[in-house]
């Protein structure tokens, strides 16, 4: 559809229907939609997960809609408020589809309305809160608990009706339910951490035990905070995906979002009976989310950070060209079936060779162009559930870790080059990272005990471990 001056139209509530045939639209009457859950973290990867899954759960029950809501920036709302919540999925992949995702009702910029976020967090028709805030955004020590000592933490904890963290928003919102005698939400993170939904808990209740005693209780008793496996390859967007979105849908789409074809969302079944039935949609629901999630963490997100950071230092820009280097590709499939899979337990029907082949097969996706440095970035959050939890099971187990220590040694390295060409080191730990590189000499022994110094991304068992310590320093000389 094009105006007068034929430029193709934006994206909206009217212009929508008006998509090219063929372009999936949204199934059911926004009109009649209400909101049913708010989203903490409206980025690519929600719009391209969960907020396709409630997409196509409104075709059958309008109560599900999503309030989405930014902690920081105003970027998505922007691009969106324009677009009445509307954005273009394109699934890039052997066949490639466009949809027109319309779950999303309304974005919220928390620093600039907090009492339209806690309206929506205590209303009596939201009884979910999802989040994908990324790793950092859950404020754990490096033991997992919620770190006491973290800026937003020690804000919102001195100010607790007035948070800035998402733990302290998730607080604000069940004390205020509490205190009107509603049920909580549930609380259903999405993020790649082992156990995401328990850390979140024990840290929702480790903030409220410092303020309120009883909150905590009661959130300890009744809340549910489902563990959950999420897994779709999801690359920025760029401009050559907003020209091809254009082409295809000949609509214009600020910020659209694009995709493998392939998803996977299982959620720990304990949800209760007032849950949206998302199991109709294609959602596992079990009561073995860990299974799931330890062999994807550990077998993609793992082998994902091997060669991001390996195919960095060889010059590769993309996971399709690292992948189709043999010298990876082997280390990759070594890693997944000799080092990575003795540490699983499969769930029950899943193959873990037949997992890894497939994870595999996705990487070697042409139609994407997921570049190698946004899977690097924050290596020090990432590192502890992609390859150190593995690393802890081999040596427990007696197994060597010589291969296992190289995705770490690449990650020194990386960081030093990074560093010494004075490039922006995209980590909550920047800072410490710059100065660990700059006290680094370039022998190996040395500079492995300046990054061991981190103990937020090392634990002890880990630098006291002389196997460990020994196979890095191997891997690092290698590979400098
Ligand atoms: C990637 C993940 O950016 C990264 O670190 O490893 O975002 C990965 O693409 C997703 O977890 C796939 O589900």
């Amino acid at each position: 559809m094009t105006d007068t001056l034929s430029r193709p139209l934006r994206l909206n509530a009217v212009s929508y229907p008006a998509a090219v045939p063929g372009v999936a639209l949204p199934a059911y009457d926004r009109d009649k939609v209400t909101v049913g859950v708010v989203h903490f973290g409206p980025g690519a990867f929600h719009r391209a997960h969960q907020a396709f899954y409630f997409d196509q759960l409104l075709a059958q029950d309008p109560r599900w809609g999503l309030c989405a809501v930014s902690l920081k920036s105003p970027g998505v709302r922007d691009a969106l408020q324009p677009q009445d919540g509307l954005y273009t999925l394109a699934q890039l992949d052997a066949e490639t589809t466009f949809r027109v995702v319309g779950s999303i009702l309304e974005v919220l910029v928390a620093p600039e309305d907090p009492p339209s976020v806690f309206a929506r967090l205590a209303a009596p028709t939201t009884r979910m809160v999802t989040l994908t805030v990324t790793e950092k955004g859950y404020c754990l020590t490096g033991d997992g608990k919620l770190d006491l000592a973290h800026p937003d933490i020690v804000h919102d904890l001195a100010k607790p009706r007035e948070p800035v963290s998402a733990v302290g928003y998730l607080v604000e919102g069940l004390r205020r339910r509490h205190l009107a005698g509603l049920p909580p939400y549930a609380v259903v993170a999405c993020d790649n951490l082992a156990d995401n939904g328990w850390r979140l808990k024990a840290a929702v209740v480790a903030f409220a035990e410092s303020i309120d005693p009883a909150l905590a209780a009661w959130i300890e008793a009744e809340g549910r905070f489902p563990r959950t496996m999420v897994d779709s390859i999801t690359p920025a967007t760029d401009d050559a995906l907003r020209a091809r979105v254009e082409a295809a849908t000949g609509l214009t789409d600020a910020w659209p979002i694009q995709r493998e074809a392939f998803t996977q969302w299982v959620v720990e079944d304990v949800l209760g009976p007032d849950a949206p039935d998302l199991a109709s949609v294609g959602v596992t629901l079990t009561d073995d989310v860990r299974g799931f999630e330890r062999a994807k963490l550990r077998l993609l997100n793992g082998v994902h950070s091997t060669i991001a950071y390996a195919g960095l230092l060889k010059g590769h820009e993309t996971v399709f060209e690292a992948i189709s280097d043999p010298d990876l590709a082997k280390l990759a499939e070594d890693l997944m079936v000799q080092d990575i899979i003795p540490t699983l337990t499969a769930p029950r029907g899943l193959d873990l060779l037949a997992y890894a082949q497939a994870i595999l097969g996705r990487f070697r996706n042409p139609e994407i162009r997921h570049l190698l440095s946004q899977i690097a970035w924050d290596g020090s959050q990432k590192l502890p559930f992609r390859i150190l939890g593995t690393v802890a099971d081999a040596l427990e187990a007696g197994r060597p870790v010589d291969r296992l220590a190289l995705p770490l040694a690449a990650w020194m390295h990386f960081v030093r080059r990074r560093a010494a060409e004075g490039v922006k080191i995209v980590d909550p730990l920047a800072d410490r990272l710059v100065e660990t590189a700059a006290a680094c000499t370039g022998d190996a022994r040395a500079d492995v005990a300046q990054f061991l110094k981190l103990e937020p991304v090392f634990n002890r068992d880990l630098t006291a471990n002389a196997t460990f310590v020994a196979a890095l320093e191997k891997a690092y000389g290698e590979l400098a």
